[in-house]
């Protein structure tokens, strides 16, 4: 046989971002030949980025850890599987026993991308029972949730763009040209921008920086950083000053019937005139009100905002106000406007058109009682936490697909805190920044060993999607699936010995889903036991057998027989390039989950942040400020460690514009000293007219290199961390999410 013929070509999704796109991977025995984007795919139909080309190289990452790595002294050596549980049983057991609350949990960004810790975390958390949950959630997307969840009742309920179908997008604070979309799952972002100018639309992006989706666009306004939710109010201003209102509200047809507090909005936005917040947000009345006439006008129009507006002193406002002008403008749950994708796995649970509505504020931090918000604690809070003595304080840290040593603000007291710990865990494919200060490390498999499904994107997703993606190379049976190691943990937390059997507690998951499942008020398999159910799925262990019953048991399921044209994971197993299940559908009032059955447009929680927002009106900041930025090459703090991806033009340099360069001496290529309240560190200076005067770039991510880590290609690119420099005592009123943008900092000739 020839080399060729041992080839064999098969398909998988990407699990490295929320594009999601369908790959082919040609492999000769475990070996990655090549990466291309799956043409067939139905939904991103070829569509690939440099990273996802990548994924070979990282399968083939010789840094990644392959045995568990335990820590003694300064360094880490090579242990077995039943050593590192064995340890963790003896040392956090005592710790457990004494005070659940002493063990703190932070889960990274890849959790989202990953179907065994989709579907397991939440029983390694229920295992563990502390209050001290954080996640990368605070330091992303959280206000969007929260505010969504106020708005519309669930957290999972998020409105998105309908960018295939509309007339007019309005972006802000989000280059997706370099992330690749985010809470908007959507692979080829440019060609769908592109699309909408071609079909006659606009688009217009609201960045301080001119990003590359910026330049993709009809126009770009600079806005000064943090300003975004004065902008928004002002245009809300508009609408009514200019009598758009009822006309939006009267294309929204029967969903207007379900809006309250349309007039209580409209009048918090009496104190946004556009004069009044145009030197605030640097762009001038005139702009804002064709904004507000642009978007009132077209026949269709969505507003997609993330990361930038997120990410700031008023991220939750923001966000709130994002879909309250989505509606006053006739555009919610509206083709072409923004709607509610209706996944055919694990969507919103509950009934239709009423629920509980969002869980926020049950407990609190114990330094400084900043509020939980969905089971979860401000990570900005978490390095208090650990390093203030007392009560409850934190003894223990697991870190599951994190580095918040890189990613979370003010790190270097997060770096001592967690040098201080009695004993830490960390899950990471790599002994990194973070993983470096654990006791033992567990590896996570190469993602080509392990399955995958979007449980989390299709969520988000521009239509409704789904595929599976089998394993594509046999682990070494020695490395567990993620889900195992996470099952293991689970039950040494429950105070079971390190070497128990996970199956029992694997049946018990398996039936706990099966009963919420049938359960569903929409379920093809209503009217079987959850028994049955589960049977039905044998012999599937593991996540498999809970996706399949997610699927089978799901709005687009075969319900074990009674709609034999519907999804199963055999179906999905065959349809190896996916299903498309077609564009988004209205979902007004059944996708609704407030307590009052309402689209909720003033709700409480967000209009108590008014006055601070009328307040902060009349406050002068001066000075430089910094945000971050991202590169298409890069994947927050890791993927570092592939030569393919790093090499190149520096990426990690601070851009200024020439007239700041100008003024404070600095050359393109020199050094510059960057001073926060917190921090302060030495950046490479690249000039640029892309930036806005007053403000400097730096992304986030890097600062590589540091003592016992083994990843040698991120070592040699290591760059400097920008989280040095964010401030964890800046967060958003509301939900406590970390400010990364808008730091104010003083720059200095290094
Ligand atoms: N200044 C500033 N800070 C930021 C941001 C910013 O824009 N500016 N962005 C914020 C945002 S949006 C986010 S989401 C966070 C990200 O913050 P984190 O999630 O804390 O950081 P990541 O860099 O995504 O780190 C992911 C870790 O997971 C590991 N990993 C990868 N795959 C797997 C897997 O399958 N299993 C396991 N167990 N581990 C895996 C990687 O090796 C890495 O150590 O950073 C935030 N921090
Ligand atoms: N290549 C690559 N892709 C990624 C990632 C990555 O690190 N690299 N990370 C992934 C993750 S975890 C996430 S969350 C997504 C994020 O994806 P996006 O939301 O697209 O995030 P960014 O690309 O950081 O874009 C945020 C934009 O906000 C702007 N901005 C900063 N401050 C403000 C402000 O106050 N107002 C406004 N209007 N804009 C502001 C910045 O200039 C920047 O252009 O990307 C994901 N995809
Ligand atoms: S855009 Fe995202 S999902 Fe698509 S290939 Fe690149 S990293 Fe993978
Ligand atoms: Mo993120």
């Amino acid at each position: 046989m020839s080399a060729t013929e041992q080839e064999r070509v098969t398909y998988r999704t990407c699990p490295l971002c929320e594009a999601t796109c369908g790959l082919e991977i040609t492999l000769r025995g475990d070996e990655v030949v090549k990466v291309r984007g799956d043409e067939a795919d139905v939904f991103s139909k070829g569509f690939i980025c440099p990273k996802g080309a990548s994924l070979g190289a990282l399968h083939a990452d010789p840094d990644r850890l392959k045995t568990p790595m335990v820590k003694e002294g300064n360094s880490h050596r090579p242990a077995t599987w039943d050593e590192a549980f064995e340890l963790i049983a003896e040392k956090l057991q005592p710790i457990l026993a004494a005070d659940r609350n002493a063990v703190g949990m932070y889960f990274g960004n890849p959790n989202a991308h990953n179907l065994s810790n989709l579907l397991y975390n939440r029983v390694f958390i229920k295992s563990v029972g502390s209050r001290n949950q954080f996640s990368a959630s605070s330091l992303d997307q959280l206000p969007k949730q929260i505010a969504s969840g106020h708005m519309f009742g669930s957290s999972l309920g998020v409105a998105i763009p309908d960018i295939d179908r509309t007339d007019f997008l309005l972006i802000m604070g989000a280059n997706p040209l370099a992330s690749n979309g985010s809470m908007m799952t959507a692979p080829d972002f440019r060609g769908r921008i592109r699309a909408v100018r071609e079909r006659g639309g606009r688009v217009v992006v609201i960045d301080p920086a001119r990003t590359r989706t910026a330049k993709e666009a009809d126009l770009h306004l600079a806005i000064t950083p943090g300003a975004d939710a004065f902008l928004l109010f002002s245009i809300i201003n508009t609408l009514v000053a200019e009598g758009y209102v009822e006309k939006g509200l009267a294309k929204l047809g029967k969903t207007a019937e379900f809006l309250a507090g349309v007039d209580e909005v409209c009048q918090l936005a009496d104190h946004f005139a556009p004069e009044t917040v145009a030197p605030k947000c640097g762009i001038t009345a005139d702009e804002i009100r064709t904004l507000a006439r642009d978007l009132a006008n077209a026949d269709r129009a969505a507003i997609y905002a993330r990361m930038g507006t997120c990410t700031q002193e008023f991220g939750t406002v923001s966000s709130w106000l994002v879909d309250v002008i989505n509606t006053l403008t006739g555009n919610l749950d509206r083709e072409g406007g923004v709607m509610f994708p209706d996944p055919v796995a694990g969507g919103i649970s509950g009934d239709p058109g009423k629920g509980r509505g969002i869980a926020t504020g049950r407990w609190a931090t114990r330094v400084r009682g900043l509020s939980e918000s969905l089971g979860e604690l401000p990570t900005s809070a978490l390095a208090e936490e650990i390093d203030t003595p007392g009560e409850g304080q934190i003894r223990a840290m697991f870190t599951v697909a994190g580095n918040p040593v890189l990613s979370s603000p003010n790190v270097e007291r997060l770096e001592k805190a967690l040098a201080g710990l009695d004993f830490m865990v960390s899950i990471d494919p790599y002994l990194n920044e973070t993983s470096r200060h654990a006791d033992v490390i567990l590896p996570a498999p190469s993602p080509l060993t392990r399955s995958h499904y979007d449980l989390a994107f299709y969520q988000l997703s521009i239509r409704n999607i789904s595929r599976y993606s089998p394993a594509l190379v046999e682990a070494d049976p020695e490395f567990p699936d993620e889900w195992e190691t996470l099952l293991r943990l689970s039950m040494i937390c429950a105070g079971q010995p390190a070497d128990s059997d996970i199956s029992g507690l694997d049946d018990f998951v398996a039936l706990e889903v099966a009963k919420r499942e049938v359960a569903r008020h929409n379920s093809p398999a209503s009217g079987m036991s959850a028994e049955e159910a589960v049977a039905a799925t044998s012999p599937r262990v593991g996540p498999e057998r809970l996706l399949d019953l997610l699927l089978r048991c799901g709005p687009a399921g075969d319900g074990f027989g009674t709609n034999p044209d519907g999804l199963s994971l055999d179906r999905l197993i065959v349809e190896e390039h996916g299903v498309d299940l077609g564009a988004l559908k209205p979902r007004m009032p059944e996708m609704l989950r407030t307590p009052s059955g309402m689209i909720e447009l003033a709700p409480e929680p967000l209009t108590a942040d008014v006055p601070r927002l009328i307040a902060a009106l009349n406050r002068h900041d001066e000075g430089f400020v910094l945000i971050g930025r991202r590169h298409l090459r890069s994947n927050n703090s890791w993927m570092h460690n592939l030569e393919g991806l790093v090499k190149g033009p520096k990426r990690c340099t601070l851009q200024i514009s020439p007239v700041d360069a100008g003024t404070i001496g600095v050359d393109d290529g020199g050094k510059i000293l960057i001073r926060s309240k917190v921090g302060e560190l030495t950046a490479d200076v690249e000039i640029t007219e892309d930036i806005l005067p007053g403000v400097v770039s730096l992304p986030h991510g890097w600062g590589h290199g540091l003592d016992g880590t083994t990843t040698k290609v991120a070592n040699a690119y290591a760059g400097v961390n920008s989280n040095v420099l964010t401030d964890e005592s800046a967060v958003d009123a509301i939900c406590g999410n970390a400010v990364l943008n808008g730091i104010p900092v003083e720059l200095a000739v290094a």
